[in-house]
């Protein structure tokens, strides 16, 4: 006899900048969700699916909550975080290591009681002294009962096949409610703005990522060819300058950086057109947010 099939939600939270959504893509093998040194990259609420022969895995990012950016856009996000967190089966808390505190332990307090959490202890690929991981483990096995604790490398891969397996039994015995080959449950157009964010995400100074939004304003299929138009949105006329760049290389590049993740990503060719307006505003107008997609 073989073990009945499992299928769950798993959200995976924490501060910002942990590594979450370099975990969730790691374990889905793909890149649903974008990353980037900079705190708050991650806006939305994204599904990476994972399906094995025993389980199918639905893996929900979040953005980190937030503190930085007041206003609508992070009342938006916030409100996002806590109605992920009511429905899910597992909650997979993401910390650094060699680093907990009480902005961790805030975090937890806002969890639902009734839900296993799995703490992963991300980035051990940073410690100097390996030595110290295990007095880290017994020091946050004391704050708080987790059901489990993993310490893992996002990036380098290490540990999160033992996540999987940690996970697994946590999942309800259900059957998958995705294709097997399914990796998210968003669209293209909205992974072709992801993916064109992050290039600004990682290009752009510090503040200027903050007051950007992507648009897709037409999106064709044509055989295996994709054509993307993408409006970035900015608050201040003086980023669009900054953006554009001299002579129109910056954005040059960074659009062809996002050109070559979609076509590894839809697996065929694509042809991409970006292009800077500006909306002042944007960010604290709620209206202005559910046309960009943030609900
Ligand atoms: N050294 C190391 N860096 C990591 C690891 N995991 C993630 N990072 C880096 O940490 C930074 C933040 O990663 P993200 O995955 O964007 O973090 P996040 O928690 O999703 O951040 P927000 O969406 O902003 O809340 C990036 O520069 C990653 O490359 C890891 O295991 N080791
Ligand atoms: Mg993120």
């Amino acid at each position: 006899m073989t073990a009945a099939f499992r299928t769950g939600t798993l959200a995976v939270v924490g501060q910002p900048n942990v590594g979450k959504s370099t975990l969730v893509n790691r374990l889905v093998g793909q890149k649903v969700s974008i990353t980037s040194r900079k705190p708050q990259t991650t806006r939305h609420r994204i599904s990476g699916i994972l399906t094995t022969p025993g389980c199918q895995y639905i893996f929900v990012d979040t953005p980190g909550f937030q503190t930085r950016h007041p206003g609508a856009l992070n009342r938006v996000m916030n409100r996002n975080v806590t109605q992920a967190l009511s429905e899910v089966d597992v909650i997979i808390c993401v910390i650094e290591a060699g680093r907990f505190g009480p902005a961790d332990l805030a975090i937890i307090k806002l969890l639902p009681p009734d839900r296993p959490v799995l703490l992963a202890i991300n980035k051990i690929d940073r410690l100097a002294d390996k030595a110290r991981l295990l007095p880290f483990i017994a020091q946050v096995a004391k704050a708080f009962a987790f059901a489990e604790i993993v310490p893992l490398s996002a990036e380098k891969g290490d540990g999160v096949d033992d996540l999987l397996q940690t996970a697994a039994k946590y999942l309800p015995e259900a059957p998958a409610l995705f294709d097997a080959d399914d990796i998210t449950d968003r669209s293209e157009r909205f992974l072709a703005a992801e993916l064109l964010r992050e290039k600004l995400f990682r290009n752009l100074g510090e503040e200027l990522p903050y007051g950007l939004a992507v648009e897709i304003e037409r999106f064709e299929q044509e055989g295996k060819l994709r054509r993307i138009f993408a409006a970035i949105i900015v608050d201040k006329p003086a980023y669009k300058a900054m953006i554009i760049g001299r002579g129109g290389e910056k954005l040059k590049t960074m659009s062809s950086d996002a050109r070559r993740d979609m076509e590894q990503l839809f697996g065929g060719p694509v042809y991409l057109e970006t292009w800077v307006k500006v909306k002042s505003g944007w960010a604290d107008d709620e209206r202005a947010l559910k046309s960009l997609g943030y609900e």
